[in-house]
């Protein structure tokens, strides 16, 4: 039998000036692409992240089911009428709970057996993107259907995933104070456009702050529960686990990150350098970025080239919570060499990026935001003007 060909879950192009494929539906967004972006990544060069085929559902025929033991008349919503409900317009980042995955030890440091290496999706820096996001609050949908004392939600996508436990669709089981937050959107739009279908055309939830995983796309139904659900198939994988954690935790709060607006591995000119970047958090707004910058002597030894090794950015306008900010940092007369550059963000909460080595491991690989090394050469000889 002649091999299946690959199975592409993304319907739109993602050429590779702007996209860089990490496997099936994994889509990472280039961030030597981002200085040219404004506040948010168009529609169409924000970061994939899809389990299975985008289902290609048809806007007059779909519906929203909400029901579960702790809605009191269970019903559907055609699209006309979430439409119709009052609207919400938030600016957020999305950022994948496993973003720069690939900077966490590939083996356990720990050196059991019962902690396997950190797999799947190898992403660096960009599972990440800002966009304006329009809907309907999920407290205002779950009223209209009658909301009595509830634990938790979980929500349904429409999409089939093959798991180990047969075809499931995603789905996310969330506590019920997140679910009722102001700032937690079924969204129908993206930048004023409706929803690409790539990104859960008609609808997805936004939980703003919290992990993209929980960002469930092609949503068709919503469990409302008296009595808490156990979390979902793929929350499973969504917990934080390993020997420094006696309990796991369901990774939720998205962890202060930043990047440069750089592509990895580049050959830039010598002499006075302007780097731009970006810094997010889940938990507020971005207080400072710093960055330091190494030079390899010889192979594997770096020293830095300021000192003291770190200097504050400066940020190019007021930040946001729950929205990246744009910073920018000079590099008077940068010489020829190879070199690697870091960044770390602190924000409002107080959290600080950490050295590697302080990041506690855990078994998926969530929540990585150490210092993550974006290497570059330094030539007369430049691949880039
Ligand atoms: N139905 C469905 N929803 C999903 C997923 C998925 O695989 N299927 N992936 C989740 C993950 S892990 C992320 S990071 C975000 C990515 O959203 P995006 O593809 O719009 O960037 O969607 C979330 N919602
Ligand atoms: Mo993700």
């Amino acid at each position: 039998m002649p091999p299946k060909p690959p199975i592409n879950y993304v319907v739109q192009p993602t050429p590779s000036d702007y996209f860089i494929s990490r496997g099936n539906g994994s889509e990472e967004m280039n961030f030597g692409a981002v200085k040219e972006y404004g506040d948010f990544v168009p529609n169409d060069r924000m970061y994939i992240h899809s389990r299975a085929a985008a289902p290609k559902l048809d806007v007059a025929a779909w519906r929203l089911h909400v029901g579960g033991s702790a809605v009191a008349e269970p019903r559907s919503f055609t699209y006309d009428e979430l439409l119709a409900l009052p609207s919400v317009t938030l600016r957020r980042v999305l950022d994948c709970g496993v973003n720069c995955r690939a900077f966490f030890p590939k083996v356990s440091p720990y050196g059991s057996l019962k902690w396997l290496p950190v797999g799947w999706t190898q992403w660096h820096f960009g599972a990440v993107g800002a966009t304006e996001w329009t809907g309907v609050r999920v407290k205002d949908v779950l009223d209209a259907a009658g909301l009595e004392q509830a634990a938790n939600a979980e929500f349904i996508s429409l999409d089939s995933i093959t798991t180990t436990a047969g075809k499931l669709p995603y789905s996310q089981v969330i506590a019920i104070d997140k679910v009722l937050a102001d700032d937690t959107l079924l969204a129908y739009e993206m930048a004023g456009e409706p929803m690409p279908i790539d990104h859960g055309f008609p609808l997805r939830a936004i939980f703003s702050g919290w992990g993209g995983n929980s960002a469930v796309k092609w949503l068709g139904r919503i469990e409302v529960s008296k009595d808490p659900l156990p979390l979902s198939h793929f929350q499973r994988n969504q917990v934080l686990a390993g020997p420094d954690y006696p309990e796991e935790i369901l990774a939720t709060v998205g962890p202060v990150r930043s990047a440069l607006e750089l592509a990895e591995n580049i050959t830039i000119f010598p002499g006075d350098q302007t780097l731009h970047g970006r810094a997010w958090s889940g938990a507020g707004a971005i207080q400072q970025v710093e960055v330091c910058i190494e030079r390899e002597m010889a192979p594997g030894r770096w020293m830095t080239v300021w000192d003291p090794a770190w200097r504050a950015a400066k940020l190019l306008h007021e930040a946001e919570p729950m929205m990246w900010v744009r910073f920018e940092i000079g590099w008077k007369n940068a010489e020829p060499g190879h070199y690697r550059l870091m960044t770390r963000a602190t924000d409002e909460a107080g959290r600080i990026q950490p050295p590697p080595e302080e990041m506690v491991w855990n078994q998926h690989g969530l929540g990585y935001n150490g210092h993550a090394p974006l290497e570059l050469s330094i030539s007369p000889m430049s691949n880039m003007p």
